[in-house]
């Protein structure tokens, strides 16, 4: 596959306009500055995609209105603020057709932004990180082509905790599962403590613990498995079980 500046490059020298997509869970993880510093050279109107956003409460998103312009709440999946992402793109446009290249870390729902703005699925979607493998160019009105593109992340970040929590990397390719679990607790304690009914506690591998004893998942001698329920608790996370 393509590397991630390979991809950028093309995206960007392809597209007159382009749309970064962050998962409203965690909007700060998944922006890229390096990919929004490269837009911003080229004069090429960037928009920020907020989507997911029926996984989280509004009021959490509205500090993003002030720090990121331009920006849109959307849900793909729930339909919703598709519609004003439409006109925002056509507010934008610079000419009468017009391409739209759509970067992201993978999973963030670049393809199902793609198909709700066509109207019907085009673009294949899948929980699996890393879905989409090449670059597709779908015609979503007369004026409008859209450019679906494989998620990417800066090859020289290694922060499996955060590509765990952001589903960049899928749950069952962790190298360390137990470490990216108990970033995520520490991150999201209470969301994660209230969905398995544990009691909170400052230390995520107490908490993980109690999750996993919860969970009945116990190694020889009766102790908790962390392993396996840390397994768990991401995929829970990653398959959008657990809400903000
Ligand atoms: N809850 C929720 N899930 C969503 C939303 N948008 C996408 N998803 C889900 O997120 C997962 C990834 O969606 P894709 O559209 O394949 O994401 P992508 O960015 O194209 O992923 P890659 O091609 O792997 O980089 C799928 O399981 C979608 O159903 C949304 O607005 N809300
Ligand atoms: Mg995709």
């Amino acid at each position: 596959m393509a590397s991630f500046w390979e991809i950028v490059n093309r995206v960007i020298k392809e597209s007159d306009m382009l749309l970064e997509v962050l998962d409203a869970r965690m909007v700060k993880e998944s922006r890229n500055r390096e990919i929004e510093d490269k837009v911003k050279k080229s004069g090429k109107i960037l928009i920020y995609v907020i989507n997911k956003c029926d996984m989280v409460e509004k009021s959490t998103l509205e500090k993003y209105k002030q720090q990121l312009h331009p920006c849109v709440f959307v849900s793909a999946t729930s339909h919703l603020g598709t519609t004003l992402l439409k006109q925002m793109i056509l507010r934008h446009a610079p000419k009468d057709k017009f391409k739209v290249g759509v970067l992201g870390y993978p999973n963030t729902g670049k393809s199902s932004i793609i198909n709700a703005l066509k109207g019907h699925a085009s673009a294949p979607v899948s929980s699996v990180s890393g879905h989409t493998k090449g670059m597709q160019w779908i015609r979503a009105s007369p004026r409008m082509y859209l450019l679906d593109t494989p998620g990417v992340f800066p090859y020289k970040e290694k922060d499996e905790g955060k590509h765990a929590m952001i589903t960049a990397k899928t749950f069952s390719n962790l190298k360390d599962p137990e470490e990216a679990c108990m970033q995520m607790i520490d991150r999201f304690p209470t969301q994660v403590e209230k969905f398995y009914g544990v009691k909170h506690d400052k230390d995520p591998e107490a908490v993980l613990e109690s999750i996993a004893l919860k969970l009945k998942k116990l190694r020889k001698g009766g102790l908790p498995d962390i392993n396996a329920a840390a397994r768990i608790i991401l995929r829970d996370w990653q398959q959008g079980r657990i809400k903000k």
